[in-house]
């Protein structure tokens, strides 16, 4: 079989359609998600007939202080401390004062925040804001985050490597063309896409951030099912080497969502991995053009 038609090549748009939550949608609402969760909670909070799941929910809030310390609920779960004990580390300084002047409010005495040895990025970032922003008791203000992710992280995306005895490889006569293979893989690979509950980062993220995980789940199952399916797809010899970063992408994809189930401690690396997400874009597309031009020579 002849590939007859040229277009054919052209429409091998493979996963980059997948990635859609992290464009642009994505990049105008991401600002929004700390601010939403923290109003929806805290104005949940104000009725007064509310529902146990309600008061579960407004456990996660940047405008919230149960036990009157100073350190907001939210904080409290990003430093580890007690939202209900007002002095977690019972060394008669509460948690926000601790927190305020840079010790551990986890650590009786005087040990310091910066000397902890698990400081998340969320906490890195309020220290940062401390120290070089001079700014007491900082706040997830998106300009700020952006200046601190730009100056102190690195967002360079290394995709996992992917050994070639994982793939399922067709060793096919190198005199041959193997246009009939070839084009079966590029079929298969068309096939090959993420079901809908993937595609909203932005909710995913939300309902994480309150806590209710079972659309990341639905997600992560979603992205292992079309890991395996690019695993098992028969990938002739020549191009195994682009197939080997396409599954790559789906393995740092997956550690991207899985980080979601740590938001509510770490909300910062949402936004490190939201920027990660955007390169990532970049590189599933540079692989879509190498695929293209792999296929365009052999064909020749
Ligand atoms: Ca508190
Ligand atoms: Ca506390
Ligand atoms: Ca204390």
């Amino acid at each position: 079989m002849i590939l007859k038609n040229k277009k054919f090549l052209i429409t091998i748009t493979v996963i980059s359609a997948i990635l859609l939550l992290f464009s642009s949608k994505w990049k105008k609402q991401k600002a929004d998600i700390v601010s939403t969760v923290s109003q929806q909670t805290s104005s949940s909070s104000q009725n007064k007939t509310k529902t146990k799941n309600e008061q579960k929910s407004v456990i996660y809030s940047f405008y919230l202080d149960d036990d009157r310390d100073g350190l907001s609920n939210a904080k409290e779960i990003i430093y580890g401390t007690d939202p209900l004990n007002p002095d977690t580390d019972n060394d008669s300084y509460t948690d926000g004062n601790e927190v305020k002047h840079g010790y551990d409010p986890l650590l009786p005495g005087s040990a310091r925040l910066k000397n902890r040895k698990t400081n998340n990025l969320t906490q890195q970032f309020f220290l940062w804001a401390q120290e070089t922003k001079n700014i007491s008791e900082p706040t997830l203000s998106p300009n700020l985050i952006n200046e601190f992710i730009d100056s102190q992280i690195n967002t360079e995306v290394k995709l996992p490597k992917i050994e070639l005895d994982e793939l399922n490889i067709l060793y096919l006569d190198k005199n041959e063309n193997n246009l009939e293979e070839i084009q079966k893989y590029l079929i298969g690979l068309k096939k090959i896409s993420l079901p809908d509950n993937f595609k909203n980062y932005q909710e995913i993220a939300e309902k994480a951030l309150n806590g209710e995980t079972e659309l990341l789940n639905n997600a992560l199952n979603s992205l292992n099912q079309t890991q395996e399916k690019l695993l098992n797809l028969a990938v002739p010899s020549q191009l195994a080497e682009i197939h080997q970063g396409y599954i790559g992408m789906t393995k740092f994809l997956t550690q991207l969502f899985d980080d979601l189930r740590n938001v509510q401690k770490d909300p910062i690396k949402m936004y490190i991995n939201a920027k990660k997400g955007q390169k990532l874009v970049k590189i599933v597309k540079d692989f879509d053009n190498q695929l293209k031009e792999k296929v365009k020579q052999i064909v020749k």
